[in-house]
């Protein structure tokens, strides 16, 4: 009986006493409270080569506070929990220790310090981001710089940092290259910038304007110039084709300052078209402002005082017709009744054939016998006719 009581006690004894595992203190093989930690009620001893061991784990209660790896390593209150946590105050399964500078993730961060429960980008620390440094949604630029050390904003969707040199919420200040960063779908900065635009070429661009860009890069300046190398402050766009005035043919086009008559296009002459003081010397018409004013068929009235157009149907004397004459249709000199200008002197008082008089005037087609003028029908139709009249008179009867 006594023997078995013995037994126990020793069985008892070896249970209560626990050797310490294997570590290794900071003067490795020096296993002194100074190399090792002071524990009270923790005994530390040599153990094999440089490591050193607690003498007895269970010797007393095991702190909640100031632990280090080298007592949660050699007692570890639970399988594998064998390196402190960052505030000491519990040992924790982590594979390395919570003190490391490189290979952190967020679980190992997670166990070491609740409080920063993320690794940084790189897992050389742990931070207090409230999202885990691989998420691709909910990023603000304050996670951002916690996890990147490079990439200190959050694009524009917030679906991941970005490298640019001011925050994506930014209301000036913007370059295309941030643009490009914070949002690739506006990926231009405004002239003033203001704002990233949907621009395809940047505003800072010397050719290749469309107005598209030009309103988006400067709604002050919304049209392409004709040359496309600059927005101007036109009210039309330079690829019109009705409603110009001078100022918006000058702004779109320099060396075609001023609208045409039709104010269809823009052109050059020696003075503006639309608005001419003709009794002032250097606005009177000449040949060639008739021909850009208007168009290529007209010249200028010989007093200057506007312009003539050679291919006109209507209106026109003989005076206006010999002004043409050469200039554009040939030898159409005369004016006919029309007053269009024909080849035929219409005032001429013999040799009149059937083609001149319907040239000179399709109401009297016909020369008369003599040929000294045109009518409308000849004697022998005339002649006609009567028989026609009888012959109906005397079927009716
Ligand atoms: C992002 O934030 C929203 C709203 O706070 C939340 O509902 C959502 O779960 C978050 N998403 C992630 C991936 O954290
Ligand atoms: C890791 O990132 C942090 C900032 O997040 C930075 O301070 C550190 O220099 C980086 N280390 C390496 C090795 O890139
Ligand atoms: C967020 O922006 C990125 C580009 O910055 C884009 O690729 C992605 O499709 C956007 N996501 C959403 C949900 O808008
Ligand atoms: C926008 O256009 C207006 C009108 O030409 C100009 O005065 C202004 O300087 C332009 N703004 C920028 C930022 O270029
Ligand atoms: C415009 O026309 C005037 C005379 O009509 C001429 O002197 C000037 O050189 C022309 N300008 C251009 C840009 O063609
Ligand atoms: C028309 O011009 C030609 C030369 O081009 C000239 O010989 C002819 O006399 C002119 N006719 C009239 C009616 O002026
Ligand atoms: C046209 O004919 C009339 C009548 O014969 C004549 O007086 C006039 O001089 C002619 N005109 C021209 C330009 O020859
Ligand atoms: C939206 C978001 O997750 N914001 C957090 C970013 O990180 C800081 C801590 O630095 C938290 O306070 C924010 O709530």
């Amino acid at each position: 009986m006594s023997r078995l009581i013995i037994l126990l006690l020793l069985l008892t004894f070896h249970q209560c006493k626990q050797l310490g595992q294997n570590v290794i203190c900071s003067q490795p093989g020096v296993c002194t409270d100074q190399s090792c930690g002071t524990f009270s009620g923790f005994q530390w001893q040599q153990s094999t080569g440089n490591y050193c061991q607690i003498q007895d784990c269970s010797s007393t209660a095991f702190p909640s506070s100031g632990l280090t790896d080298q007592l949660c390593g050699s007692c570890p209150p639970i399988t594998q929990a064998i390196y402190a946590n960052s505030l000491g105050t519990s040992c924790v399964a982590s594979p390395i220790p919570c003190s490391s500078t490189q290979g952190l993730t967020d679980q190992i961060c997670k166990l070491c310090n609740s409080q920063k429960p993320f690794a940084n980008s790189n897992g050389t620390s742990c931070i207090a981001s409230t999202q885990s440094c691989s998420s691709n949604s909910n990023w603000t630029d304050q996670n951002c710089s916690l996890c990147f050390q490079n990439k200190p904003y959050a694009n524009i969707n917030g679906t991941a940092c970005v490298a640019s040199t001011i925050p994506c919420k930014s209301s000036s200040g913007w370059t295309d290259f941030n643009c490009n960063l914070c949002n690739p779908s506006t990926p231009i900065a405004s002239s003033n910038g203001k704002k990233c635009i949907a621009s395809t070429i940047s505003c800072s661009s010397t050719s290749g304007w469309t107005d598209a860009n030009c309103i988006l890069c400067n709604s002050s300046t919304p049209y392409a110039a004709a040359d496309g190398k600059s927005c101007v402050a036109s009210t039309i766009s330079c690829s019109s084709n009705q409603g110009w005035t001078d100022n918006n043919c000058f702004l779109c086009n320099p060396s075609t300052p001023f609208a045409n008559i039709a104010q269809t296009a823009c052109v050059n002459s020696s003075y503006q078209c639309i608005g001419r003081k003709f009794n002032l010397p250097q606005q009177k018409w000449t040949d060639d402002d008739c021909a850009s004013c208007y168009s290529f068929s007209y010249i200028s009235k010989q007093d200057g005082s506007g312009c003539l157009n050679c291919y006109a149907l209507s209106g026109m004397t003989d005076n206006d017709c010999k002004l043409c004459n050469g200039s554009y249709d040939g030898e159409n000199s005369y004016a006919n009744a029309l007053g269009a200008c024909v080849s035929i002197n219409c005032s001429q008082t013999s040799g009149w054939v059937t083609s001149d008089c319907t040239m000179c005037n399709p109401a009297t087609p016909m020369p008369s016998s003599d040929g000294t003028m045109c009518v409308s029908v000849t004697s022998s139709q005339i002649i006609k006719l009567y028989l026609l009249f009888f012959i109906l008179i005397f079927l009716i009867d």
